[in-house]
């Protein structure tokens, strides 16, 4: 099929407005958010219906050739973004942005997967409950690319990776049928759990086109925090004390080197109210049940006491809770403004983090003298950015190598919530055992034979499909 058959076919699925082969259209789809990772779409597709999708997906795998499905396009893995054949099809679900039910009584939410996550988590809102998914980018990021990532953010202590909202799926197969899944049951054992395969493969298996999400009841009482703490020995006993004090309804456990506070006070203008210190914790709780201050303030007298925190501040508004965020949530602006860095998005079992950070430090100033440790993360589930800004010269490569044989030997993973993307193929090749890659090959093989669902992302080609 020419260029020129292709775009009229395409268009007689998804209307004249729905297929964008400008180059100047393009450009957003060629480039990822960090302008680490480019390519060249041959055109790109936005279907309005689930019919639609099915329909490019059925016309794509006619003519052989290979689908990228793209979110928010938020991702920090390159895993939206096409390669540089000119020969991959873009499929953004962008107009596909409904929320088609929310049942109030079963507090879920039907969503389309081109809705924008701020969106689906006001309208929760609004209906009085909560979608209990929080990110820095959620408002852009979209649920599609949010359940095919199965994203992180701050809430996973509580509230488990997204994966864990989603009570039904609905998908388009690389074949191009639609499988409907949308049930609201919270028990479901008939069978395969096939909605699973489909949640985090970043649409390598096939095309989330809506979901059904499980929300949460609304946290009337809700109290931010923000500590100095030493170190991260120290953190991590403000953790013990705070799930021993305030238990479940600790949200977010965010932790934060100086170093990348500073970054936000230079690039991002913004101030910390604490005086500067090695390390900070951002501590969220909520409850729909009164006296959850007391508690909190109650926990912070006792780790001050201590000497696990040396200083803290809880926030005495909504505007200051906003702030307090706002420190954290800029801190991967404030380092991409620093310079060229590089990215280990990596989780540890809780208590190795200390080990870990110690032991990377020592290793990244001795191996590469001149880089500056930029590290933060949710470390009340174990992840941890451990970004490094480094000069031009320095070899990428062999600090990720570097890095991540210390996850491996902390029994942690490499990518703990931003996913493998094509950043992270070959060091996913590198880290993980045999018998695991050879299961997610038979997987792929099985949904997706013709190797045209997102190809290079997450694992490299078979041989035969490259
Ligand atoms: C966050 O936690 C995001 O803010 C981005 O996962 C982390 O920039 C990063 O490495
Ligand atoms: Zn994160």
């Amino acid at each position: 099929m020419t260029d020129v058959q292709l775009l009229e076919a395409l268009r007689a699925i998804v209307g004249e407005r729905g297929v964008l082969a400008d180059p100047a259209d393009l450009e957003n789809y060629n480039v990822d958010w960090r302008h680490v990772f480019k390519g060249q779409a041959r055109c790109a597709v936005l279907p309005r219906t689930t019919d639609e999708v099915a329909g490019v997906i059925r016309l794509c795998a006619s003519e052989g050739i290979a689908v990228v499905p793209h979110g928010g396009n938020t991702g920090l893995s390159g895993g939206a973004t096409p390669d540089g054949s000119g020969r991959q099809v873009v499929l953004s679900l962008a107009r596909m942005r409904a929320i088609r039910d929310i049942d109030v009584l079963g507090e879920t939410m039907e969503v389309e997967a081109g809705c924008i996550l701020q969106t689906a988590q006001e309208a929760a809102a609004a209906a009085g409950l909560m979608l209990p998914i929080s990110l820095a980018a959620e408002g852009s990021a979209q649920i599609g690319g949010v359940l095919s990532t199965n994203a992180g953010g701050t809430n996973v202590l509580r509230h488990g990776m997204s994966r864990a909202r989603v009570l039904g799926l609905e998908v388009v197969t690389a074949d191009g049928e639609i499988v409907n899944g949308l049930r609201r049951l919270r028990k479901d054992n008939a069978g395969y759990d096939w909605k699973q395969w489909f949640i985090g493969t970043e649409g390598t298996l096939g095309i989330i086109t809506a979901a059904v999400l499980q929300l949460a009841p609304q946290s009337l009482h809700r109290v931010t925090a923000l500590l100095a703490v030493p170190d991260a020995d120290a953190a991590l006993k403000v953790l013990r004390v705070a799930r021993q004090q305030i238990g479940e309804t600790l949200n977010a456990f965010e932790l934060m080197s100086g170093a990348a506070l500073e970054l936000v006070e230079r690039h991002q203008g913004l101030k910390t109210p604490l005086a500067p210190s090695e390390w900070f914790v951002l501590m969220e709780a909520s409850s729909c049940l009164p006296g959850l201050r007391d508690a909190v303030e109650g926990l912070l007298a006792m780790v001050l006491e201590e000497g696990d925190a040396t200083d803290g501040v809880i926030a005495e508004s909504e505007r200051q809770e906003g702030e307090l965020w706002l420190l954290r949530e800029s801190i991967t602006e404030a380092e991409s403004r620093e310079g060229r860095s590089l990215k280990h998005d990596v989780s540890v079992p809780i208590s190795g983090i200390p080990a870990f950070l110690r032991e990377a430090d020592a290793a990244v100033a001795l191996a590469f003298p001149g880089s500056r440790i930029n590290a933060f993360g949710h470390a009340g589930d174990g992840n941890i950015h451990y970004n490094v800004v480094v000069p031009a010269s320095s070899d990428g490569p062999a600090l990720n190598a570097l890095v991540h044989d210390l996850v491996v030997k902390h029994q942690g993973s490499i990518s703990a919530e931003h996913g493998i993307g094509q950043y992270r193929v070959s060091e996913l090749e590198r880290c993980c055992s045999a018998a695991e890659l050879k299961l997610a090959r038979r997987v792929k093989a099985a949904l997706d034979p013709a190797g045209l669902m997102n190809p290079g992302k997450v694992m490299a080609p078979a041989p035969e499909a490259q």
